[in-house]
């Protein structure tokens, strides 16, 4: 073989070693919960979709259990593209990168949950996603959400008079704690895994969260008293690391959002269906006390303009009319 051969070979040859025709894609998720959650079984079902609309080789792998830390963490690593490339995250735990993403799940921004549907269906959170891309370098790619967010506390809070001085655990969205602050609880933002201790050992009397994440992280251990503030429904967008979405190929991009879609929808539908029933099954099971708040409406009262003045201050005025008039 002349010199020149040689030469052609060898660089066929890096070129197929470093081109594998059979290159298969891995992609990592991360959840805090067990396989039971809604959470987990919307991003098995986001992996099955995505498996069954992709022709190549892509493979998943996903840790549970809050593994890799809680939502804090998760953004931090979708931010930067490293550990996890997928999951499902509470706009507020995603602040300290797009700060007008908490309104997207600020208290009290839903009358019911037909307003919620609507709302997530018509594209209306546009310029808050856009916001998450250009500061944070995470991609909305489906709505998961649909749960009713409750006090949960050691103690009954039952009225106005309870809830006030109530130590609580917030999000760590500053829009949160100034709307739990304006109905005159004494919020503090806490990580949302050193939540069960705080409780346990006093530091906090209580938080607020939706039935299935309740009962999934048995937080009813030491929050058994509910009060059926239902202060929010949640909208948990199902995210992407901007950095690994944009390193995929066309085709596999194309199936990923297709399957955020689809898997978000089906998240919603599972989340909102199945929060009445987990909160019965928890009631059934003498693990919790539910009792209603006297005064909800008052609440509401103390919120509006708080919420006012944090859209003002983004300049989001008109997004949270469009918002409400939904
Ligand atoms: C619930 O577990 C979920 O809504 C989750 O997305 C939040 O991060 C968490 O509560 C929380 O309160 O931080």
């Amino acid at each position: 073989k002349s010199m020149k051969t040689i030469a052609i070979t060898a660089v066929s040859a890096v070129a197929i070693l470093a081109t594998p025709v059979s290159a298969e894609t891995k992609l990592r998720g991360a959840s805090l919960f067990d396989e039971d959650h809604a959470y987990t079984r919307t991003l098995r079902e986001f992996e099955r979709l995505v498996g069954e609309k992709y022709d190549g080789d892509v493979s998943f792998d996903m840790s549970l259990n809050g593994e890799l830390g809680d939502e804090s963490d998760f953004v931090t690593f979708l931010q930067q593209g490293v550990a996890i490339d997928y999951a499902i995250m509470a706009p507020s735990n995603m602040a300290t990168f797009a700060p007008s993403i908490p309104l997207m799940d600020m208290p009290f921004l839903f009358r019911d949950l037909e307003h919620w549907d609507t709302a997530l269906a018509s594209g209306v959170m546009a310029p808050l996603e856009a916001e998450l891309l250009a500061k944070a370098n995470i991609r909305v790619i489906g709505y998961a959400g649909g749960g009713v967010r409750n006090l949960a506390s050691a103690e009954p809070i039952g009225n106005m008079d309870e809830l006030t001085g109530h130590k609580m655990r917030v999000m760590g969205a500053p829009i949160q704690a100034q709307v739990f602050s304006a109905i005159k609880a004494a919020p503090s933002a806490i990580a949302y895994n050193e939540v069960y201790n705080a409780i346990q050992t006093g530091v906090i009397a209580g938080f607020e969260n939706e039935a299935a994440s309740i009962q999934n992280l048995k937080f009813y251990e030491v929050a058994p008293n509910i009060t059926l503030t239902r202060h929010a429904i949640t909208v948990r967008p199902l995210v992407m690391s901007e950095s690994s979405f944009s390193a995929l190929p066309a085709d596999l991009q194309a199936a990923v959002l297709a399957a955020g879609a689809e898997a978000g929808a089906f998240g919603r539908k599972l989340e909102s269906t199945q929060d009445g029933e987990k909160l019965q099954e928890m009631a059934d099971a003498g693990q919790i006390k539910v009792q209603e708040f006297a005064g909800r409406d008052e609440l509401l009262k103390l919120v509006i303009p708080v919420q006012d003045a944090y859209a003002a201050e983004l300049g989001a005025t008109e997004l949270l009319e469009a918002i409400r008039s939904k």
